[in-house]
């Protein structure tokens, strides 16, 4: 096949799981092109039967706002019809879906040009839902060919707040678990944690949904018990408020800023607990990401987290803000050893048997068969 795909190509889950997606389907042999302002950053090296076409937008000074979308389906018209493609999978419907959808109807007299629209997260939790933007998403939404969630949750909430009829597929987040596999790191976790202390992690972009502040307040806790430190990995505008907390807790020398890092695999292989305490989190690819590397995670109850967190088994799942119950949690874990192994191997195991790419990527490609007929 020959497939469009459209995300944000900074940093992002929809944008990481989109340019793996277009990665795994390159090595099937399929030709896939990717359309953006920008080359997404795990596409850093040439890759057979990849192709990235960059959206410019102009500068016209009459233009007070950039217009991204207007260009971007002028772009996914060119490219289309150049490359003969056969659909175009967007990533975040805002506006990808819209301009997906101009640009179907530029081509109507020439093709029927098939759209794939994947809801992540807050496309359709908190940004869609703005006044400006929900008629607009709704539109988008009933009007591409095919529609996924990444969760159940994600679904069910599309459904619920759009009045949406379109059929959604549910396809959940992937990983390369020979990638993101357990592997001893001694020296980072020296480093670290220089006496033996346990090694808490977090990475976010540090936004208020992720509750990052709450990462520090567990830590908190679980030092009342046992010594532990905490490692921040990711920026974004919460960080300050993260380093004052830190300050006003006494906490400065047990909690790491990293900020942004190539390195994840081997920051998350030096460490023994995963916390995510968001207060919306469609699917939670960074906890997947731990979870292959054989971290139990720590979750809240929202979105798409408990489809991906089992409690009691490979990891715990707790209430929005409940830091007692979640540095509880983190406290019986790190203390018993025999109930932590288990629990790692679980974590593992789900994240190899229900989310490894061999897995979750023939689903798609189903999926792109189906809706083109095939
Ligand atoms: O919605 C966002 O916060 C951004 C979005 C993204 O594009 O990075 O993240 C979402 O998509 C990821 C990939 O599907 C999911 O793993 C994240 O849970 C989801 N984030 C939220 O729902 C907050």
């Amino acid at each position: 096949m020959k497939i469009g795909i459209t995300c944000y190509p900074t940093y992002g889950g929809s944008g990481v799981i989109a340019t793996e997606l277009g990665k795994e389907l390159a090595l099937r042999g399929h030709k896939v092109h990717f359309i953006s302002y920008a080359l997404p950053f795990r596409l850093s090296r040439y890759i057979e039967n990849i192709v990235f076409h960059e959206v410019e937008t102009s500068k016209y000074p009459l233009f007070e706002f950039p217009l991204y979308s207007l260009a971007l389906a002028s772009k996914m018209v060119e490219v289309v019809e150049f490359e003969n493609l056969d659909l175009l999978h967007v990533h975040y419907a805002l506006p990808h879906a819209t301009s997906a959808y101009l640009a179907k109807q530029m081509l109507r007299d020439k093709r029927d040009l098939k759209i794939i629209t994947t809801l992540h997260g807050t496309d359709i939790t908190l940004v869609g839902l703005e006044p400006s933007f929900l008629p607009l998403v709704k539109f988008s939404i009933d009007q591409s060919n095919g529609v996924t969630a990444v969760s159940r949750f994600l679904k069910e909430k599309t459904i619920t707040n759009y009045s949406c009829t379109k059929p959604i597929e549910v396809i959940p987040n992937f990983i390369d678990s020979e990638l993101y596999k357990p592997n001893e790191q001694t020296s980072f976790r020296d480093h670290i944690a220089p006496n033996g202390e346990k090694i808490l992690v977090h990475t976010s972009n540090f936004r208020t949904v992720k509750r990052v502040p709450d990462t520090i307040r567990i830590l908190k806790k679980v030092r009342e018990d046992i010594p532990a430190k905490l490692v921040l990995v990711g920026d974004g505008p919460d960080r300050s408020e993260c380093e004052r907390l830190c300050r006003q807790l006494d906490l400065c020398d047990d909690v790491k800023f990293l900020g942004k890092q190539e390195g994840l695999v081997e920051i998350l292989n030096s460490a023994d607990l995963f916390l995510i305490p968001s207060q919306s989190e469609s699917f939670g690819l960074a906890a997947l990401e731990a979870m292959s590397c054989g971290l139990p995670v720590i979750s809240t109850s929202v979105g798409g987290l408990p489809e991906l967190v089992k409690h009691n088994e490979t990891g715990f799942v707790a209430e929005i803000g409940d830091i007692d119950r979640m540095s509880k949690y983190a406290v019986d874990l790190l203390t018993n050893e025999k109930k932590f192994k288990l629990f790692s191997h679980n974590a593992r195991q789900r994240a190899i048997n229900q989310f490894d790419k061999s897995k979750v990527v023939p689903i798609y490609e189903k999926y792109y068969k189906t809706i083109l007929g095939k």
